[in-house]
């Protein structure tokens, strides 16, 4: 069979506020996310504007040359984090692929160590050996950072495994793109996990695009929360970009896998403003649609308002912003003048 080439990619269905906050698979119900009250609502702000700032900054230091190999960056998509992150309790696990540095940082790495392993210095999370896409913190419950698109999805599987069989009632969150989703091993990963009721929440992150490809050109089942369905694994859709519906939705998860039920599937309708990797323009979209979810649904804009409303001056805004920037340039001047790795670190860390 020949497939017809299509000259123009199919036009990209925008995200409706009003049909993906958050809601049960198949239901079609949109609930109004609970209110996070101030404290929370300060928090969540802060650590949405670290990434931002952070990612912002790699993405200068890549160009000057001062990163090298891959470098996909998380900006635009840092409520999923920041709320998931939110459902979680000391001892549950992350684990995703390559655009990695938001949940990192949400995990409570150190912006030095993760701006180091960026510029591949020694005191990089890996020893400046792994780079971008490869970084660890057994001690923060970060698994990793891996390059082979979906390979997190088994491992995660894996790491809810090891915490049914040690019965230490922790959650796994496994996060992995729209393009992942449609890799083998995910649905071989679907069937252990409910058949062995492994505390697992698969988490979705449908930013729209597979590299250059969107997902209604790749994706027979574009409602990814549907994809759990020929194995009993309940799914919902959520608004990745309101940060009070991805904890709502993540509470609900991870009470879910807790409480021995098996595995959760979430739905994060997302969008990534930035290339695939920064070697990528993006002419596959328009700047107009870009501009369109900035404007519209930006995630920190969103907790902004929020704040603003509740009385929070310009000011005490600009203040959090001031102690990011300070933050996330002492990471990056440190990646800077941290020493390489000694040669002999070749052959460290290695199977022989
Ligand atoms: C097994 C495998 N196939 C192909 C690639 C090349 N590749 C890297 S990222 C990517 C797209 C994945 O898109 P998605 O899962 O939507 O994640 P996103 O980049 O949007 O976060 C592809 C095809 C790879 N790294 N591994
Ligand atoms: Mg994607």
């Amino acid at each position: 069979m020949v497939l017809a080439k299509t000259k123009k990619p199919a036009a990209v269905p925008a995200l409706n506020p009003q049909t993906c906050a958050s809601r049960r698979s198949g239901d079609g119900v949109a609930d109004t996310p609970p209110d996070l009250g101030k404290e929370v609502e300060l928090r969540v702000y802060r650590d949405m504007l670290m990434i931002r700032r952070f990612e912002e900054r790699a993405g200068q230091m890549y160009g000057m040359g001062l990163i090298g190999g891959f470098c996909h960056l998380y900006i635009g998509q840092e409520a999923v984090v920041v709320g998931m992150q939110l459902a979680l309790k000391p001892g549950d696990q992350v684990i995703t692929g390559y655009r990695d540095h938001g949940h990192m940082l949400a995990c409570g790495m150190d912006p030095k160590g993760v701006m180091a392993e960026l510029t591949g210095r020694r005191s990089g999370y890996s020893k400046g050996k792994g780079g971008s896409m490869h970084m660890f913190s057994v001690e923060k419950n970060f698994y990793g950072g891996h390059g082979i698109v979906a390979a997190q999805v088994s491992l995660g599987t894996g790491i809810a495994f090891a915490n049914r069989y040690r019965q230490n009632r922790n959650v796994c969150l496994t996060y992995f793109g729209d393009g992942a989703a449609n890799q083998g091993q995910v649905y071989e990963s679907f069937n252990m996990a409910e058949l062995w009721k492994l505390p697992v929440v698969y988490v979705i992150e449908n930013n729209r695009y597979a590299m250059g490809t969107a997902v209604t050109r790749a994706s027979a089942q574009a409602d990814f929360s549907r994809r759990g369905l020929s194995f009993n694994i309940p799914g919902e859709q959520v608004d990745g970009m309101d940060v009070r519906a991805v904890k709502a939705a993540g509470d609900k998860a991870v009470a879910w896998c807790r409480a021995g039920n098996g595995p959760y599937i979430l739905e994060m309708q997302t969008y990534r403003y930035r290339g695939h990797s920064m070697s990528d323009p993006a002419k596959y979209r328009t700047r107009e649609e870009v501009d369109k979810v900035r404007h519209d649904q930006d995630p920190i804009e969103q907790v902004r308002n929020r704040l603003l409303a509740a009385k929070m001056s310009e000011q005490e805004l600009k203040a959090i912003d001031a102690e990011v920037r300070e933050i996330v340039n002492a990471a990056a001047d440190f990646a800077q003048h941290d020493p390489e790795p000694d040669p002999a670190e070749l052959y460290t860390d290695i199977y022989r």
